[in-house]
Formats: structure tokens, sequence, C-alpha cells
């Protein structure tokens, strides 16, 4: 019996992937390296150093700069997190979060970002879950399971319990070796080890009775 949904944040509740298109941009057209929106498809969903090493493809850069140009990029994304507003997120999200809260699902955010708060706080969401973990509780990024379980801890359930709503490949890898339920939206949706696919997330309130 499913009492708890787990969210991803990215992708899920709101899409900033243009934030972080254009601040891999900025930093990729400064130091002269090709940098497309295909390229930046293959970064959702994966963790800040690994985006980064996505982006230098084929370069060589020493560990110091790799990690001075990982805070440049967030310094530009942060500084274009600043213009959310609670717009951002669509109604049909709101709706279905208080829709589950008020069927006695517990809900909690399990996101890579380490910017999860800023965003969640930008678009008034920060106190609107019963827990959130994020990139600043884990120590290994998705496809590892590690920041759901925080996530399903901090709800007090067990992992199949609880379902987890993905966008990226590597959230439904990390959903899967967790035992958690698998639900994809966007382009999770073509994993082959998702248990549902929805288009929109009220369609959650059909597989969660
Ligand atoms: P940050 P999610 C992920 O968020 C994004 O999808 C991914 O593009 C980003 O690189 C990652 O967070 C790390 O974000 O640089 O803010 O720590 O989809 O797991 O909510
Ligand atoms: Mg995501």
């Amino acid at each position: 019996m499913i009492r708890g949904v787990i969210f991803d944040l990215d992708g899920v509740i709101l899409s900033t992937d243009d934030f972080h298109y254009q601040a891999w941009k900025k930093l990729a057209d400064r130091l002269k390296i090709p940098f497309d929106r295909e390229k930046n498809n293959r970064l959702r969903g994966v963790s800040r150093m690994a985006s980064l090493d996505i982006v230098l493809e084929g370069y060589t850069f020493s560990e110091e700069e790799k990690l001075a140009f990982a805070e440049e990029k967030n310094n530009t994304y942060r500084v274009l997190l600043n213009t959310l507003t609670p717009e951002f997120v669509n109604n049909d999200v709101r709706d279905t979060l208080d829709e589950l809260k008020s069927r006695g699902i517990k809900i909690a955010i399990g996101s890579s970002s380490k910017n999860t708060k800023l965003i969640l706080s930008r678009v008034g969401l920060l106190n609107a879950f019963n827990a959130i973990a994020d990139g600043t509780d884990i120590k290994n990024s998705k496809p590892d399971p590690e920041v759901f379980l925080i996530a399903a801890q901090r709800i007090g359930l067990e992992p199949k319990e609880c379902i987890v709503v993905e966008d990226a490949f590597a959230g439904i890898d990390a959903a899967v070796a967790g035992g958690f339920v698998p639900v994809a939206i966007g382009d999770a949706c073509a994993h082959k080890k998702a248990k549902y696919r929805i288009t929109v997330l009220s369609d959650l309130l059909k597989i969660v009775e």
C-alpha cells in the first residue's frame, strides 16, 4: 500500500532546465568549449560535478580548476534562481500536493540539487513537504538511492510504501535500486523499469487511491 510520495524537484515540481543551460553555456563560452541544448539534456538529474565532467568532455583541467568552474556555474545559476516566482509551479502540481496531503499521504522531496531549499523558498513551497532530502544530505548521487532512502526515513516509511516520481533515467534507476515504486514523468517515461508513466502530476491521484 502506498503511504508516501517522494518527488524529484527539477523536472517534476518545476523546471529550471533553462537556467542550468544558460549558466553552463556562459561557462562553456568563456572556456571556448562547444555546448548546446542537446548536451544540456544529458545533465538532467546528474550531480553538479558529474555534469561538469560532461560539459568538459574531451578537455583536461586540474581538480582545482574544475571546482572553480563548478562554483562559477553555480553562482550564475543562483542569480537566475532569484528570478523564480510562485508562477513557475503550475496549479496541477500545487493541487496534487494538496490532494495527496488531504488523503493522508506523506510527501517529500528527494533532489540531487544543493539549491533545493533556495528553489522551494522562491516558489513558496519550502513548508509544503513533510520532509526534504537534497544534495546537501548525500555522499552518493543518483543512480545511488541514498537521497530517496533519507527522504523515506524522514517521513517514517519503508521504500516499498513510497512512490518516487522522477523525470531522469538516473532517478528511476535510483528508485529501483532503493526498492521504491518508480513513477516516470517526461523523458524518464522511456525507461523500461518505470512501473507507471504519467503525463501530468495529477495522474498520480489515480495510482494513489
Ligand atoms: P545543483 P533534481 C538536479 O535536480 C538537476 O536535475 C540537475 O540538472 C543538477 O545538475 C543537479 O540537480 C544538481 O544541482 O547544481 O543545484 O546542486 O532533478 O535531482 O531535482
Ligand atoms: Mg529531475
